[in-house]
């Protein structure tokens, strides 16, 4: 690992234009950058409504992947480019950049090593303009990527089929007033006590896979959802929210004639010809730190303050609103990564052991779907430091079982992707998803070992015994409980004692005559609380029914009478095996005269 390179980059992304060192070579001129976008949109305002307005182009601009050998490679590097693509570390420390014709010049004349990821650039986006104004009707959906009308119009039509299965949610309101949507996935009714999943997209307007890749786990979900035994096995014991765009004014804008196909950030106008703050740098655990920029035209801008944005305010307050979240996966494009916290240090989280024990499965899932290798670890040693994400703060401050993965492809075409990528992408990272989710569901399953039968005798306590391995990370103190309700009372609850081997033992309270109780039992490990006998709500069905069991009533129907008289009569005399010997009432190894009075009085 180059640490020295994490903070050069970290270096890059909050250094403002003002510091940068007078480098002795000529600055191209004609540099392409993210401003050309405000220029646009500045012209867009002023301008006469019959006018038109080009698209903000980026010929002559190249992609290209440099070597950076030094942290003055990269200040020389940052003179010449301000959209870096990938930030990714690679041997030796290779990132990609986007910059002009001028640019690659003076990188050539100064002997930095690069190579020319993607020659032609704007022919690229011009070939995807053109292809995305063909007519769609009739090709498969996610035959080629869909705006944000079409990606509600697609939340809609899964609400309309499958209404009882699939709701909108929302998470507020963007700057320019577009609804934050997505949905929510449940065979259970709102507010049912179930662990959920979240799984967010296209925080970064210009990411287009990462759209394609959320609105692929919920068709799956949606579509799937009685098919598929182990999404329907999910949805059994889970709850899943996706959504798809929570950036929508970006995505629009990356859409729009008068737009910028590589827009990153908000919508935000900031002043004058500037816009934009990076979502992604919004969040609170760690704002402000390495890898993000004070400076407003950077695009990793971090905003005013953490929250300043409504965006990130929205997406906070629907997380906070469902403290049954477990777990999530914001997904970017591009890199194959999958990285986890923490990502504002590179210090590891306390949590690493259980984020490496999901974690690891989930690269292993990616690559059996198509054989593709995505780099997974901890974010700030692996990918390199980015302060006030959102995956440190669904972590670190709501507890979840969070990260973020890049989706493809690793260069080749960044953020212009072919559409033959769409589809075994999002199969890829749908493994992902699943495979957190089942690993999480299945985080320290319980085992009943002991467990009273559905008829106790009268004032007896009974006695649970349960064994529970976690798998993902260690039970919490005191954290296998045993719950009871008596009669669909209020829920009781005693910590189970450890008795060794991973077991634990508690009692039942005596309950008397016609009384019921239902109880299970929980495992609570740091990210979820699994229960049995099974994780979902009918488990706590499970009763425990006092019939006002009589001894005398022998046929257990209910009333002593002369059926029972007749079964004692019937085995009067000695009884080889006491205990299997129901007629002797007062237990002397015979049945007799005595235990004829016995039944009499209860008569
Ligand atoms: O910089 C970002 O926000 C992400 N990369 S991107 O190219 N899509 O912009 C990476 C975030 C990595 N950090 C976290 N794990 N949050
Ligand atoms: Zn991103």
């Amino acid at each position: 690992m180059n640490l020295g390179f994490l903070a050069v980059v970290a270096l890059l992304a909050v250094a403002p234009p003002a510091i940068k060192p007078q480098i002795s070579i000529s600055a191209p001129t004609t540099k392409a950058s993210a401003t050309k976008a405000v220029t646009v949109a500045d012209a867009l305002a002023a301008a006469p409504a019959a006018a038109p307005i080009d698209t903000v182009r980026f010929d002559g601009d190249v992609v290209v992947r440099v070597l950076i050998r030094s942290a003055q490679d990269l200040m020389l590097v940052n003179q010449l480019s301000d959209d870096m693509w990938s930030h990714h570390i690679g041997v030796g420390g290779e990132a990609d950049f986007r910059m002009s014709q001028a640019g690659l010049d003076t990188l050539k004349k100064v002997g930095i090593p690069f190579r020319v990821m993607i020659p032609d650039l704007q022919n690229r986006i011009d070939a995807e303009q053109t292809r995305l104004a063909q007519p769609m009707e009739g090709l498969a959906w996610f035959s080629d990527f869909k705006n944000l009308t079409a990606v509600n119009a697609r939340l809609d039509e899964m609400v309309a089929a499958f209404p009882n299965l699939v709701s909108i949610v929302n998470a507020g309101t963007s700057i320019q007033g577009r609804t934050i949507r997505g949905i929510r996935i449940s065979r259970y009714p709102a507010g049912t006590a179930l662990p959920a999943f979240i799984f967010t997209g296209t925080m970064h307007a210009r990411e287009w896979a990462s759209t394609m890749t959320t609105m692929w786990i919920a068709d799956q979900f949606v579509e799937s959802n009685t098919i598929d035994p182990r999404i329907a096995a999910v949805l059994d014991s889970a709850e899943v929210y996706v959504f798809p765009v929570q950036n929508p004014d970006g995505y629009e804008y990356t859409w729009a004639t008068g737009g910028n196909r590589l827009w990153r950030k908000n919508r935000r106008l900031i002043s004058g010809t500037t816009y934009g703050v990076d979502l992604n740098r919004n969040w609170s655990v760690g704002w402000g730190g390495s890898g993000s920029s004070g400076t407003t035209s950077n695009d990793t801008y971090r905003g005013t303050a953490a929250f300043s944005e409504p965006e990130s305010v929205g997406m906070r307050d629907f997380v906070i609103a469902h403290p049954n979240l477990v777990g999530h996966i914001d997904f970017h494009s591009y890199s194959q990564l999958w990285l986890w916290p923490w990502s504002y240090t590179t210090t590891l989280s306390p949590d690493q052991t259980a984020l490496a024990a999901v974690g690891i499965p989930m690269q292993t899932a990616i690559a059996s779907i198509n054989g593709k290798n995505y780099t997974a670890g901890p974010s700030g040693t692996t990918y390199g430091l980015t302060a006030g994400c959102i995956d440190d703060w669904t972590y670190g401050n709501q507890g979840l079982m969070a990260g973020t993965i890049e989706v493809r492809d690793t260069g080749t075409y960044g953020f212009v992707m072919p559409t033959s990528e769409i589809l075994p992408n999002a199969k890829e990272n749908f493994a992902a998803a699943m495979t957190m989710m089942e690993k999480l569901l299945a985080s320290s399953p319980i085992t009943i070992t002991l467990a009273p039968g559905s008829v106790v005798a009268d004032n007896t306590a009974s006695t649970v015994e349960v064994q529970t391995v976690p798998v993902v990370s260690t039970l919490i103190t005191n954290g296998v409980r045993l719950k009871w309700s008596l009669n669909g009372g209020a829920i009781q609850s005693a910590v189970m004692t450890s008795i060794g081997s991973n077991k634990y033992r508690a009692s039942l309270p005596a309950i008397t005559c016609a009384s019921q109780l239902s109880w299970f039992v929980e495992a609570e490990t740091k990210f979820i609380i699994t229960h049995a006998p099974l994780n979902k709500p009918t488990s706590f069905n499970l009763t425990s029914t006092n019939p006002c069991f009589r001894p005398a009533d022998l046929n257990f129907d209910g009333i002593v009478n002369s059926a029972d008289l007749g079964l004692m009569l019937s085995s009067f005399g000695v009884c080889s095996v006491p205990t299997n010997c129901p007629a002797d009432l007062d237990h002397n190894g015979e049945v007799n005269s005595a235990d004829v009075g016995a039944l009499l009085v209860e008569y």
